[in-house]
């Protein structure tokens, strides 16, 4: 017996042992894929190659392509694409004019990063009450955007660049 641990798939040695091989090679493939685009983005934020911040971004980056699309619709988030409506509080869109995934942020909530979400949101829906802070970087780093009504479009170099947000209600 021969287990591939790296892809998650046991086979029998022999019998399905180069299709295991495959699938690893895929996998192998796939994250190696990721860990390019995880430090694509990084430089692109800034970071300098080499130093720990940059390591820190690129595994939080990576983290957070490998997290597959569809298991994100835990908690805030809703990727299907349906609105969130009827509640106070704050609501993240992948589209502009409100279109695409959407991912909620309760009201008075301070979130750190958006998982499945990172550099997607274009538009945003503010209650009446709220105010939404936007951060270019997660942890709140970077630019900052405030908004205190919906906006449609963000533009102004703000679409798909959204890492992390405050929603402040009164
Ligand atoms: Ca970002």
């Amino acid at each position: 017996m021969a287990v591939a641990s790296l892809t998650g798939c046991t086979a029998v040695e022999g019998l399905s042992g180069r299709i295991s091989e495959q699938m690893r090679a895929a996998e192998q493939n796939r994250q190696q894929a990721q860990m390019e685009t995880a430090r694509k983005r990084c430089l692109d934020y800034g970071y300098e190659p080499g130093n720990e911040t940059f390591a820190a971004c690129v595994q939080k980056e990576f983290t957070d392509l490998s997290t597959p699309r569809s298991a994100v619709t835990v908690g805030s988030v809703n990727i299907g694409g349906s609105a969130v409506t009827g509640s106070v509080g704050c609501t993240l869109y992948e589209h502009v004019n409100y279109g695409g995934g959407a991912y909620r942020l309760r009201p008075n909530s301070v979130v750190n990063a958006l998982p499945g979400f990172n550099d997607r949101a274009s538009s945003a829906r503010v209650s009446g009450s709220c105010t939404l802070e936007l951060y270019e970087h997660d942890d709140h780093r970077g630019e900052r955007r405030i908004l205190r009504q919906d906006t449609s479009e963000f533009g102004h170099g703000w679409n798909d660049r959204v890492s992390s947000a405050k929603c402040w209600c009164r």
